[in-house]
């Protein structure tokens, strides 16, 4: 946070000797950084170390975060509860920040790179984009980890970006089209539900062992599941409905119904949960580790062609009556 009132005289010097440095350093921040600048941060900082060379420090209260954009080259800021807005122009305080900040945007004002910027903290407000275009939201703006707690919802929206956040509830994804989900460097557990006709969804756990759980309730999809990151130990969990299933697992595939497409790439062990009702489950090519769960009901098994899991095993248990075919 800027603390302008008690230096504002000192800050306004400095800012005569160093708003050339200020100002590159604003510039910058409108890309993602690991090291985002505050102008009252700069200016103090610049002021302490006149033998020094120029490092901006940051000193942001982790406890108040504050989600912001520029737009127009102006900085927008929206505090949470207790956030102080007395010393930061185009600024609003609410219990919901992050929503505030997608509204904004959504109101005409346009985010100069289509980013949002949410640093670190803990997040409990439910988030809701609803029929947004071209929006970015990026945790970890200053380096420290930005959780979302509340629940996430995308629908009617179109190229929808969530990155670098911890993912503390489940987000849906609902009648939309490329929404874009990416972790952190840590171990991620990233749950979707899919409603509705959702094309061209993207998670990707990056580094770390990541848990991604997709819940199959939407009428038609396709997603990639993907492991950016060097580590191993990446799982993906598919769940079916408690509807009569068809699924099909092939090499790098698994397909729900005919009208839900998972592609995944990098992911170690999978299990697909294929839930309640009669369920077939058809088997193709090469796995590593896969677990198949059925539940109540009969799950018909067949494989395509020979199936092979070098190195791993494929498992199938089912609650209800288990039907084999080769
Ligand atoms: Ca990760
Ligand atoms: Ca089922």
């Amino acid at each position: 946070m800027a603390r302008w009132p008690a230096v504002s005289i000192a800050l306004f010097l400095v800012f005569l000797l160093f708003g050339p440095l200020a100002g590159a350093a604003l510039a910058d921040e409108g890309a993602p950084s690991d090291s985002p600048t505050l102008p009252g941060v700069i200016a103090l900082s610049a002021a302490n170390s006149t033998t020094e060379p120029f490092t901006p420090s940051v000193t942001t209260d982790p406890l108040i975060p504050d989600p912001y954009f520029y737009s127009g080259g102006v900085r927008y800021s929206f505090l949470p509860d207790g956030g102080d807005c007395s010393s930061l122009l185009n600024c609003a305080v609410s219990s919901t920040p992050i929503q505030s900040a997608i509204d904004s945007a959504a109101s005409g004002l346009t985010p100069d790179d289509g980013t949002i910027y949410v640093e670190g903290g803990m997040y409990a407000e439910d988030i809701v984009v609803n029929t947004l275009n071209n929006l970015t939201l990026k945790g970890s703006a200053n380096g420290n980890p930005s959780t979302l707690n509340g629940l996430v919802n995308v629908l009617n929206s179109s190229n929808i970006t969530l990155r670098d956040f911890i993912f503390g509830n489940v987000v849906r994804v609902s009648d939309s089209s490329y929404v874009t989900m990416q972790g952190t460097p840590t171990d991620d557990t990233i749950t979707v539900t899919l409603q509705g006709s959702v094309q061209n969804l993207s998670v990707d756990g990056g580094a770390g062992s990541d848990a991604v759980t997709l819940n199959m309730d939407a009428s038609s999809a396709t997603v990639s599941v993907a492991d950016s990151g060097a580590g191993s130990g990446d799982s993906l969990t598919v769940n079916a409905t408690n509807g009569n299933d068809q699924v099909r697992l092939t090499t790098g595939t698994v397909s729900i119904n005919g009208d839900q497409t998972i592609n995944t790439s990098g992911i170690e062990s999978q299990t697909i949960n294929t839930g309640a009702g009669d369920d077939t489950l058809t088997l193709a090519g090469t796995f590593g580790d896969v677990d198949v769960n059925g539940g109540a009901g009969t799950m018909t098994i067949s494989a395509e062609s020979h199936v092979v899991a070098p190195g791993g095993q494929v498992s199938i248990n089912s609650d209800g009556t288990l039907q084999v075919f080769s």
